[in-house]
């Protein structure tokens, strides 16, 4: 068996099922060992290779199997390292086999060569360059291997030409995988009982517990834990953005979002007011705890954590208590011991109080919801998005409009539902490629994309690859013709000199219907509707190219602004100032 081959042969013993890529000059033995095997492993092209990444990279947090990526040498591995960052910082195991030039032709000029191994060193868990086909098996176990244990990330593999093309003796014994590792996280870890029966007493004896769930219980699969947990003692729930969704919106203790993007002014005071703030696979960074002033350290406040990552703990906050494990572990733990010893309690009055302030927060946002303003507020597009969305969905988002008004106002119903956002980086030109690899990994979902003109500029490619796989997305873009994030900072910051933040505001439904993608170009609210009511009933890609207002016509719902701006929501205010630009400006 060649070195190719051997490749092939160890994905599938892992159940790998796709792989995601580019060819390239050096990938011509690898395309031929996935040729042969191409009934049982679906290679899919992609038509950039940082998008590749980004496929893979939604189909690991979906699947909850790494996603793997392959990319030829020099430009395409240069290409494909966003996405392989993104997905490190985000804890998300994805595997990057990478092809390069002739060991021969090193050091002499050789067009594309470039050190791959030293490239991703810095934005990998582990980068490793292979210089004998011989051990290929078992690099490629080491690699499922770190990829999916402890703190979950991005692991690189390097394999010149002739690793590809060299012979394995012992080929048939070498091909074997650790079934442990097909899924993430791989070998859970549990708490010691004593740490954990500290935890329940804490809990129990707190005035105003409020839990706070991180990205990290979302890889964990901590959302039932969560719930029962919550329920047994009557805590609040609520979540930072890639927490978002782990219970219910509407369970009467998920309060909703915190941080500085998209936050609920409710889910906030739950923080402000707790006296025992429970983190569970939360980093605690700048932006969940708007530059670590929420929650603001002392007063008694008391703050516990649990994550799988040792380093990670205490490392933002002086902890009252540290926990580490697997975030379903410990609370499956925590909630039998609970189940064990405290009576299922009521909701407290502050409980109560919280409600009712979520129930006027919602009241209020009907004003929003039901507008009929053109051009069209993100509001209202996300409120007519909840009303046809089914139980199982998948809901990508990209940095820009979408992030604020999705953390704020998106109601996933639970029943598997997830919503998946990049925010290690945010960089813009996610969610389309990333329909791609939620569709591999969930091919039954409605997936819905939402982005703004600034990620479709980066991503456009890719329509043609949703289109060539038909993947059932719905796909929203908000056309306000800026990079209005950035926009909205320079009105702030900058005394409205705007600069470098404008393009062209053109017909993007033509861009899509290029590609074959049925799709709308969208200038009023019943136009939306309309248009919305087919999408949710069309069985491929669909395009809404929606005309909407930008970030500067009416700060988004990000705290910090609000309050440099002095319009703190809810609800929000409409700013006179800055007029919408007129198109092309
Ligand atoms: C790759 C990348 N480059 C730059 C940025 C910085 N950035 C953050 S938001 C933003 C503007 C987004 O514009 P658009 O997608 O049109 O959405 P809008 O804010 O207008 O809704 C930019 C440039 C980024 N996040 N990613």
């Amino acid at each position: 068996m060649t070195g190719a081959e051997a490749i092939v042969q160890i994905l599938l013993a892992y159940d790998v099922e796709v792989i995601f890529g580019v060819p390239g000059d050096t990938s011509l033995p690898l395309y031929d060992a996935l040729y042969h095997e191409s009934a049982r492993i679906r290679h899919i092209l992609a038509r950039d290779e940082r998008s590749a990444m980004f496929m893979a990279d939604a189909y690991a947090r979906l699947s909850h199997k790494p996603g793997l990526c392959e990319c030829p040498s020099g430009a395409g591995a240069l290409y494909s390292l966003p996405g392989v960052a993104e997905a490190n910082a985000s804890s998300i195991p994805v595997i990057l086999l990478t092809s390069g030039i002739p060991l021969a032709g090193e050091g002499k000029g050789t067009i594309a060569e470039l050190d791959h191994h030293k490239l991703f060193e810095p934005v990998t868990k582990w980068s490793s360059f292979l210089k004998q086909t011989e051990k290929i098996p078992e690099t490629l176990r080491r690699a499922f291997r770190i990829a999916t244990t402890g703190k979950a990330g991005s692991v690189h593999l390097a394999f010149p030409s002739e690793v590809m093309k060299g012979r394995l003796k012992d080929g048939k014994e070498a091909i074997y995988c650790e079934k442990e590792c097909r899924y993430y996280p791989a070998y859970r870890t549990r708490s010691d009982p004593d740490s954990v029966k500290r935890l329940g007493e804490i809990l129990s004896e707190a005035r105003r517990p409020v839990m706070v769930i991180g990205g990290g219980a979302v890889h964990s699969g901590a959302g039932d834990q969560i719930m029962k947990v919550a329920e047994r003692l009557s805590i609040p729930v609520v979540t930072t953005i890639s927490g978002q969704g782990i219970i219910p919106d509407n369970h009467p203790l998920a309060l909703g979002v915190i941080g500085d993007n998209g936050y609920h002014p409710h889910a906030h005071k739950a923080i402000d007011e707790g006296d025992v703030l429970l983190y569970v696979g939360c980093k605690m960074g700048s932006v969940s705890t708007i530059k670590w002033t929420k929650p603001a350290a002392g007063s008694g406040l008391k703050i516990l954590q649990i994550d799988i990552d040792p380093t990670m703990l205490g490392n933002n906050y002086h902890n009252f208590l540290s926990i580490a494990g697997d975030a379903r572990l410990v609370l499956e733990d925590l909630h039998t011991l609970l189940f064990d010893t405290v009576a299922r309690r009521q909701a407290s009055e502050w409980v109560l109080e919280l409600n009712r302030e979520r129930d006027t927060f919602w009241v209020q946002s009907l004003d929003r919801f039901e507008s009929g303003v053109v051009p069209i507020n993100p509001q209202r597009v996300i409120h007519a998005v909840n009303r046809r969305l089914p139980d199982s969905a998948v809901v990508i988002a990209d940095a820009g409009t979408p992030t604020p008004y999705i953390a704020r106002y998106l109601r996933l119903r639970g029943h598997g539902s997830r919503f998946i956002i990049p925010r290690a980086y945010g960089g813009l030109g996610y969610a389309i490629p990333a329909a791609a690899g939620a569709w591999s990994a969930r091919s039954g979902a409605k997936i819905v994309g939402m982005f703004g003109d600034g990620s479709l500029g980066m991503s456009a490619g890719e329509l043609e690859t949703l289109a060539r796989l038909n993947v059932p997305a719905v796909l929203i873009h908000f056309n306000n013709g800026t990079f209005g994030w950035i926009k909205a900072l320079q009105a702030i910051h900058s005394g409205g000199r705007f600069m470098s933040v404008d393009f062209s505001r053109g017909d993007m439904s033509a861009v899509a219907r290029a590609f074959g993608i049925k799709s709308y170009h969208i200038n009023t609210p019943d136009e939306l509707e309309n248009a919305l009511d087919v999408a949710f009933s069309h069985d491929g890609p669909i395009f809404l190219d929606v005309v909407s207002e930008s970030e500067v016509a009416e700060l988004p719902p990000v705290y910090s602004w609000c309050q440099a701006d002095g319009t703190m929501s809810p609800p929000d205010r409409k700013r006179a100032q800055w007029k919408e630009p007129s198109i092309g400006s």
